[in-house]
């Protein structure tokens, strides 16, 4: 389920269908800053073949931040860090008995040398995924860096 672009920018993965719900924030956003995005459902732990599968295909191809959401033990945006060299962005999800608090602190505790950027739980995270790769973008490309300058003003006359 790849969105708007063959080769997008940012691929954004989920280790669920059910946490969906959690980067239409996010996808509104890149499209706003005029970014392809791509989404794929890929479980860490149930489907790791496909997952590295898709890592393997998107840096291939030229795919330059990725977007990792997860919930519970949320393992996803780590692994996703250890099969590429590209930044990876964890968004944890509120799923399960712990509400977020569990994949929170499973996507910030990578060890050293394995980043991954932890924004916080549930859409607030998925909107400051997208502008944090807007802003990784804007280092190198005027229309980007332009775009969250627009961005900014519109927050400060209260827009969300
Ligand atoms: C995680 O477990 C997923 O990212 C999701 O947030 C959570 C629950 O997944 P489902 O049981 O709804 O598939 O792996």
């Amino acid at each position: 389920m790849v969105k708007s672009a063959k080769t997008p920018r940012v691929m954004i993965v989920l280790g669920s269908s059910s946490d969906l719900p959690v980067i239409e924030g996010c996808k509104s956003l890149l499209e706003r800053f005029g970014i392809s995005y791509g989404v794929e459902v890929a479980s860490a732990h149930r489907q790791p073949a496909k997952l590295h599968r898709i890592l393997n295909k998107c840096d291939k191809n030229g795919t330059q931040v990725y977007i990792a959401v997860a919930g519970m033990a949320a393992h996803l945006p780590g692994v996703m860090a250890s099969l590429t060299d590209k930044p990876v962005i964890g968004v944890p999800v509120a799923a399960g008995a712990l509400a977020g608090v569990d994949a929170l602190l499973s996507i910030a505790q990578m060890p050293g040398g394995v980043p991954v950027a932890t924004v916080a739980i549930g859409s607030s995270g998925g909107k400051n995924a997208a502008v944090l790769s807007a802003r990784i973008f804007a280092l190198s490309d005027k229309k980007i860096e332009a775009a969250l300058v627009e961005y900014r003003k519109y927050l400060a006359k209260g827009g969300k």
